[in-house]
């Protein structure tokens, strides 16, 4: 049984109520994803066995308040349950970012008493599925260029364009999209079985393999006014959410990392070679120590931005500093994590390096790495260096 990093006590920083979700959420994966994990894979399919699973756990919208459904937790237990779910897969995690962080949260923020009342219980109970199309063919780090458009007519507004790398772009029923209008870029909800509205799978995916990765196509899709958000107002607003989904990223990665460290660990203490198990070589101990001590220090960030992101002073900057920082380091623990297994570790039967494949994706999505080394740059010097 899995029983995560504690090296520096940092379970003694949790609150019962905060162990016991970081436990549920533990178990659930240990019990009933992982021996899933490998075949979906292998597959190229997300388990949509899971969601009334995941929704029965409070874990779909964790931060949106009971009265619509969810489970009205602090963040601090959202990055927690993000951590467990990301031991198991990035595409376990993924799917509840992009339902909660990226779907349920801009409809609470943005939407209208009735879009709430209409979407938030379903999406919550995981009978409706929902993706966040922002990224397009030619604008992916640079979302502000969009092409994709909305134009007014009576009653509603005609949709054109498309929307690229999108996850649950082919399982979902309802997508929450960004445009661009006269007056700006405006966010809006889009059933996924409207006239004009179609999608496609990314085919062939060596990272992310048990995650719906797809194009949202949209030629002359009529949305009623009422499917607008009302309160969504520029680029802002979509930027708003990826704040809410990398907070998520950065306590998943760390997840990411500990499984391969655990994975690691355990191995080179039972494999022998010249006569000893491999943990007993000091470069094989080098390497547990680099990768305990990141795990520690990421730990302690996610700590500190937790604390932080429920008293609301987590600002984007700190948030995009746990993303970068976490991702990057548990990329390395998996690289890592894979040269103790040596051979084994390049196949299903350990999870390191389906991590590692997967980690690739998250080191990009939700801004990569390069774009939070700028984001950061531009807090700390006061200077651009975007453009
Ligand atoms: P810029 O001029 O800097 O900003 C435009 C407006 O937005 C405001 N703003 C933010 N607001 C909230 N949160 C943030 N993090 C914000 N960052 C900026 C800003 O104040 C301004 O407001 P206003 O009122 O003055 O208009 O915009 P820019 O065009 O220069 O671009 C900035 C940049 C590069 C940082 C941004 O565009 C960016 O973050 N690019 C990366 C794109 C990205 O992360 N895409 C993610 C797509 S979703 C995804 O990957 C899902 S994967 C999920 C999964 O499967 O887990
Ligand atoms: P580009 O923006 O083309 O960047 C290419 C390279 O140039 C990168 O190394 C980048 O860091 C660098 N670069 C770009 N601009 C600069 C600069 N100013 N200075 C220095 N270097 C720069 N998007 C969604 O909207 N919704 C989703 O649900 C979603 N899910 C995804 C799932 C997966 C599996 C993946 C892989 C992506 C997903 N994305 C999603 C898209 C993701 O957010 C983008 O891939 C990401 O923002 C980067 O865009 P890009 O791939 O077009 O790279």
């Amino acid at each position: 049984m899995f029983t995560g990093v504690n090296f520096f006590l940092t379970d003694e920083l949790l609150s019962e109520e905060e162990r016991m979700v970081r436990d549920t959420v533990r178990q659930y994966v240990e019990k009933r994803f992982l021996p899933l994990a490998a075949e979906y894979h292998d597959k190229a399919e997300f388990p949509l066995e899971v969601i009334p699973e995941l929704a029965q756990m409070g874990l779909l919208g964790v931060t949106i308040p009971q009265e619509y459904g969810a489970a009205g937790s602090s963040y601090y237990i959202y990055g927690l349950a993000m951590q467990e779910l990301e031991r198991g897969d990035s595409g376990l995690r993924s799917f509840a970012s992009v339902q909660g962080s990226l779907v349920m949260f801009p409809i609470h923020r943005y939407g209208s008493e009735a879009q709430k009342q209409k979407w938030l219980p379903l999406l919550a109970s995981g009978e409706r599925i929902g993706c966040f199309g922002l990224t397009e063919p030619d604008h992916g780090s640079d979302p502000g260029g969009m092409r994709t458009t909305a134009r007014k007519t009576e009653n509603g507004w005609i949709l054109n364009g498309s929307k690229m790398w999108i996850t649950n772009a082919a399982i979902a029923h309802v997508a929450v999209v960004w445009a661009q209008t006269e007056e700006g870029i405006r966010g809006f909800i889009v059933e996924t079985d409207r006239s004009g509205f179609s999608s496609s799978v990314i085919k062939g995916k060596y990272s992310l393999r048990a995650s719906n990765t797809g194009e949202l196509i949209f030629e002359d899709c009529f949305i009623p006014d009422e499917n607008r958000l009302p309160a969504a107002k520029g680029l802002s607003a979509p930027l708003s959410c990826l704040n809410e989904a990398r907070y998520g990223i950065a306590w998943g990665a760390t997840g990411a990392a500990m499984a391969c460290y655990d994975e690691a660990l355990e191995y080179a203490k039972s494999r022998i070679q010249f006569d000893k198990p491999i943990a007993a070589f000091q470069l094989t101990q080098h390497k547990l120590v680099e990768m305990a001590s990141e795990i520690v220090k990421a730990q302690l960030l996610n700590h500190q931005m937790g604390r932080l992101k429920d008293e609301g002073k987590a600002k984007y900057y700190h948030i995009s500093m746990a993303k970068r920082n976490n991702v990057h380091q548990a990329l390395q623990a998996a690289r890592t994590a894979r040269t103790i297994l040596a051979a084994n570790g390049i196949t299903d039967e350990y999870q390191t390096v389906r991590h590692l494949l997967n980690l690739e994706s998250v080191y990009t999505y939700e801004g990569t790495h390069d774009i939070h080394t700028l984001i950061v740059g531009e807090h700390l010097t006061g200077s651009s260096a975007f453009r």
